[in-house]
């Protein structure tokens, strides 16, 4: 088994704060499972980094009247704080408009081309002649061909719900300047995704039928079924990385290009800083390669980035993608234009040192394999029965009762056979569900510990038993310290302020 861990998190666009939809959906269950790995004795490198080009960012500025880099700027650091306020153990947390990130996404651009990976094709685009600049499909809206909607975007009609192209639009404008724009030709590098259909077909269809999500093989499957088109692998636009070749001004490389070379570039950063080599994590078969997104991101990440390193010829593919589905809030779609959401920086400053509720209740809502529900009412229930009821109260009752009757020293014992055999059942049982990354069943499997702790506490009676046989309570009560040591090691994935807590409380280790 390899040694190498190598768990990237999704870039978010840093065109906004973080939600709970992104952090039940990416950040928590990758962080619990880089924190599990961490406990295993793995070597972990942790990922992520802020996504800060494409249409996103220059939409956001617009929208604000700032530039690009001010909005980048601004939402970098918001997102950046909200994911240390809440323990999400990063080893790195970089941005894609780092130098470094540049080169290193430049380099790789660089190596496709020379290896002559790309087709290079000209296109009619639509181009804004008052602006002097070609449009993204978002920046153009006219009127919808299928519902009459006026004010649709170039890729898509958010009344009808349907997808477009630029050129069905009845009346496009141009959101730039209000006027009717021209079509023009331009060249662009494009991947010709369709050369890598046998090998994605072996390597995720043949390869990875039982041990991929259903939902993850399921639309890989979609995708190669339909057929995979040439991709343009660069823009016209002026926000981005430069193409690095001559004749290419104006174009940046497209931002699903560079942004999954940040997890490469963000590793050398790290690597760097620790002496380490960042290659043993993403050029040897030594090391595993996971991937932690949202479902609308799958198809970028088996399909696209995959075709990018199988061309480049250097790099691992990875072992898993486990992408979750979406999370809504009160049984309504979370939508940050309508301001429907819970803020992660809003709810740290809300909910002080709370942090674990969060993510207790986050995981074990978490959209693993199909849409789910967060509402306000759920988390008081869960924090208050089964967090503060079961888990709080074993511990307390733990705690309290050794105080009461040995002024707070864990008196010695052993534990026998069935005793043992408890505790280390739930350890395997809760690495065994993050394994397979099942995060909600590992989360119960914790809990079951803490509730035959409770259990074995009512039938022992050591409150009882004190009088009489002394020595069974002492043997009860040190049963019952070893349950609560364990839960306080095996929650540190989950609830890694509690654990610490927990573990100054009664004085051991991890
Ligand atoms: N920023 C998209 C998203 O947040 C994108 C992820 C990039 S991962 C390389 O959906
Ligand atoms: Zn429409």
């Amino acid at each position: 088994m390899s040694n190498k861990k190598l768990i990237t998190a999704a870039l978010p666009y840093a065109n906004g704060p973080v939600h709970i939809g992104h952090l039940a959906g990416v950040y928590i269950p990758a962080d619990v499972y880089a924190r599990f790995q961490r406990r295993s004795g793995k070597d972990v490198a942790f990922i992520c980094g802020s996504d800060e080009h494409g249409i996103p960012i220059t939409i956001r500025a617009k929208k604000e009247g700032v530039t690009p880099q001010d909005i980048v700027d601004k939402y970098h650091e918001i997102i950046k704080k909200s994911f240390s306020d809440l323990g999400i153990s990063f080893d790195e947390y970089s941005r894609t408009t780092s130098q470094n990130h540049r080169e290193t996404s430049q380099d790789f651009f660089k190596v496709l081309y020379e290896k002559e990976k790309f087709t290079e094709e000209v296109s009619e685009q639509y181009f804004d002649e008052q602006a002097n600049e070609f449009l993204a499909d978002r920046y153009i809206v006219g009127t919808c061909p299928n519902c009459g909607n006026e004010n649709a975007y170039g890729d898509q009609c958010e009344k009808c719900g349907s997808t477009l192209s630029p050129s069905e639009l009845i009346n496009p404008k141009s959101m730039l300047s209000g006027n009717v724009p021209i079509k023009k030709d331009t060249k662009n590098w494009y991947l010709p995704l369709n050369e890598y259909e046998d090998f994605l077909n072996e390597w995720i269809i043949e390869g990875h039928k039982d041990d991929w999500k259903p939902n993850v093989y399921g639309q890989v499957k979609s995708w190669l079924t339909d057929g995979l088109k040439p991709r343009a692998m660069t823009r016209d636009l002026n926000w981005g990385v430069p193409v690095p070749l001559p004749n290419a001004e104006g174009k940046v490389l497209y931002v699903w290009f560079d942004a999954p070379i940040g997890y490469i570039s963000f590793t050398k950063e790290w690597a760097e800083k620790n002496g380490k080599d960042w290659k043993d994590y993403w050029q040897s078969e030594e090391s595993d390669l996971v991937h932690f997104i949202g479902k609308d991101n799958i198809v970028f990440h088996c399909i696209i980035f995959p075709a990018m390193m199988k061309a480049h010829g250097d790099f691992i593919m990875p072992k898993n993608v486990p992408a979750f589905e979406f999370l809504n809030l009160e049984n309504d779609k979370i939508s940050t234009s309508r301001n429907w959401a819970v803020w992660a920086h809003e709810y740290v400053e809300e909910f002080p040192g709370q942090q674990d509720v969060l993510r207790y209740a986050l995981l074990s809502s978490a959209p693993e394999t199909k849409d789910n529900n967060f509402t306000w009412k759920d988390f008081q229930t869960k924090n208050n029965s089964e967090l503060v009821g079961i888990f709080g109260n074993f511990i307390n009752r733990v705690a309290v009762l050794i105080h009461k009757y040995y002024a707070g020293i864990v008196p010695q014992g052993d534990l026998n056979a069935s005793e043992l055999h408890e505790i280390n059942k739930s350890a395997k049982e809760i690495s065994g569900f993050l394994e397979n990354y099942e995060f909600r069943n590992s989360l119960t499997a914790l809990m079951n510990l803490a509730r035959f702790g409770n259990q074995y506490l009512q039938a022992e009676e050591p409150w009882k038993t004190i009088k009489d046989n002394p020595e069974k309570a002492a043997h009860s009560l040190f049963v019952a310290a070893q349950i609560a040591v364990a839960l306080a090691q095996l929650c540190e994935p989950f609830m890694p302020f509690s654990s610490q807590k927990l573990l100054n409380m009664f004085n051991v280790q991890k």
